[in-house]
């Protein structure tokens, strides 16, 4: 039996549904996911199996115009996603078709697509006439040499069986790189952090989301069978410790429950979670949150 292995990056704009996809090509939620852009913020990979072939999703962080050092550091991190891979999927959002972003990753392309395989996804077709995605799918086919072309919907899984099969005869013979039963290739203790992340980012607003950050602090198996989780949030400024508390500790506590939920499902076991939240103003300057979220941390001026 030949088995083939390889990694495909799935980039795009901030909200294409990368996540989506990726957690929908897995089987599993590994990556978080929110209505809002920038949500995800270092890479992902999740494992696929399809057939005799392991496809390795890399999920990036949304390529956008950089700021902020934790900005930079996250563009870069899904550029190098890219250019690691052996195949890459771009993901358009039908609705929005090529916009200033769309257009910025295709110049982007025109380098790191060298010598490898490019493929257009065009995701949510379920919000769009197929007028729309036929005018769309011309006009970046003509912008740039992709190699195929899907209409898919990650959310509802339309044309994403598709994706998968071509993709497991695109990535190089060889042997898997996981073993058959692994879903992602992130330490559980940042996943477990990531959900928190995911539930603040859903009920915080504004800049609040980007301007905090989760880290599983400790992570200990109890003897019935349970986990006791520890997290901190850091945040930078003392009201927003007193938004993410709550009125009474109402929103905290809205956090703790539902990522503890999501937690235990994922990991078959009770969980109990405690939050703890931080003021600390640097934290976007300071190396050790990078290396936490699995991201490269640059020097230079943020
Ligand atoms: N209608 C519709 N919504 C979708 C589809 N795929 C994803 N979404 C929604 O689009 C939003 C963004 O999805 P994500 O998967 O977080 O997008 P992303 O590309 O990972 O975003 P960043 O991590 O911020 O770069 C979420 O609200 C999803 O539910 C789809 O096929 N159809
Ligand atoms: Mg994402």
């Amino acid at each position: 039996m030949s088995t083939r292995a390889g990694f495909v990056a799935l980039i795009g704009e901030p909200n294409a549904g990368k996540s989506t996809l990726l957690n929908r090509m897995v089987g599993a939620k590994v990556s978080i996911v929110t209505h809002k852009v920038q949500t995800t913020r270092a890479r992902i990979r999740g494992v696929a199996m399809e057939g005799d072939a392991q496809i390795v999703f890399v999920d990036t962080p949304g390529l956008f115009q950089p700021r902020r050092r934790l900005d930079r550091a996250m563009v870069a991190a899904a550029w190098g996603g890219a250019a690691d891979a052996d195949v890459v999927v771009l993901l358009v959002e039908a609705q929005r078709g090529v916009t200033e972003g769309v257009e910025r990753i295709l110049e982007g392309l025109a380098d790191i697509g060298k010598g490898r395989k490019v493929a257009l996804a065009i995701n949510k077709i379920d919000r769009v006439q197929a007028e729309v995605l036929l005018g769309l799918s011309k006009d970046l086919n003509d912008r740039y040499p992709f190699v195929d072309t899907f209409m898919i919907s990650a959310e509802r899984g339309h044309g994403v069986d598709a994706l998968r099969q071509w993709l497991a005869t695109e990535v190089p013979e060889g042997p898997w790189l996981y073993p058959e039963d692994q879903i992602a290739d992130l330490p559980i203790r940042m996943i477990a952090a990531e959900m928190t992340r995911e539930k603040l980012t859903l009920r915080l607003h504004q800049e609040l989301p980007y301007q905090l950050t989760v880290e599983t602090e400790s992570w200990e198996e109890r003897k019935d069978g349970s986990a006791k989780i520890d997290q901190l949030i850091y945040v930078v400024r003392d009201g927003h410790k007193g938004i993410v508390l709550g009125n009474k500790g109402e929103t905290i506590k809205a956090v703790s429950k539902a990522a503890r939920e999501e937690l235990e499902e994922f990991l078959g076991r009770r969980v109990h979670l405690f939050l703890q939240v931080k003021v600390r103003p640097n934290w976007l300057d300071e190396a050790e949150r990078y290396s936490e979220m699995g991201l490269e941390f640059k020097d230079g001026n943020s």
